[in-house]
């Protein structure tokens, strides 16, 4: 399958405040976002489940790709598109033969060993994190700055999605330095208009091509 990095949604229940997750999410989508993740921390099995294949639901509709955060069974019982592994999630090499070939297997890269590893292992793209400072997740790396971007674009051929403080104020730049796409959580799910503020991050994304 081939996805569209350029506007990649990661939601947080934490941050949808009164407004459902779904709701939030298809706002988005008709602000421009392109890809989805779901990531859930603190959801049993059986609500993450249920919870996947209601977003996957609403998604095929919108013909928007799913990948789900950490887990591998989640992504096949719920038919997502694909999975996003950590650097503690389980391997890509155990992972691949779970999924087969036309699953997405994304892998963050918080160096740029990892992300030359990722992309040797099989990885369909990967999330360079955190690119910049942020508190929507804790335990985060030394963000990479702009430079990682542009070191790790240097090595890699895959798809590269730039993760962590991104907003429409900087993601020209983390295209600009190399990435093909930007994810993003609290500038489109904690705003006002999760629509406006995905249209205004995807500009600034065809903007970075153009620089
Ligand atoms: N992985 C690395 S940084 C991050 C994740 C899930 C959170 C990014 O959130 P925000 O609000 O877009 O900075
Ligand atoms: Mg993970």
């Amino acid at each position: 399958m081939v996805i569209d990095y350029s506007l990649y949604l990661v939601t947080d229940r934490n941050l949808c405040g009164s407004r459902s997750l779904l709701s939030i999410v298809e706002e988005a989508v008709a602000g421009g976002v392109s890809c989805v993740q779901l990531r859930e921390k603190d959801l049993d099995s059986r609500q993450f489940v249920e919870q996947a294949k209601a977003l996957q639901s609403l998604l095929q509709q919108l013909d928007i790709p799913l990948i789900i955060n950490d887990r591998v069974d989640v992504a096949l019982a719920s038919g997502a598109a694909g999975v996003h592994l950590g650097q503690s999630d389980m391997h890509i090499r155990d992972a691949r033969p779970l999924l087969g070939d036309t699953l997405i297997i994304g892998v963050s890269a918080e160096t740029v060993d990892d992300a030359v590893a990722a992309e040797r292992e099989g990885a369909d793209y990967i999330g360079i994190s955190p690119v910049f400072s942020t508190t929507t997740k804790k335990d985060i790396a030394e963000p990479l700055g702009l430079e990682g971007v542009s070191r790790i674009r240097e090595l890699v051929q895959i798809p590269l999605v730039g993760i962590g403080g991104i907003s429409e104020h900087n993601a020209a730049e983390v295209i600009d330095h190399g990435a093909d796409g930007v994810a993003v959580v609290s500038a489109i799910v904690s705003a006002d208009s999760p629509a406006r503020a995905s249209a205004s991050i995807l500009q600034q994304v065809k903007q970075g091509r153009r620089e």
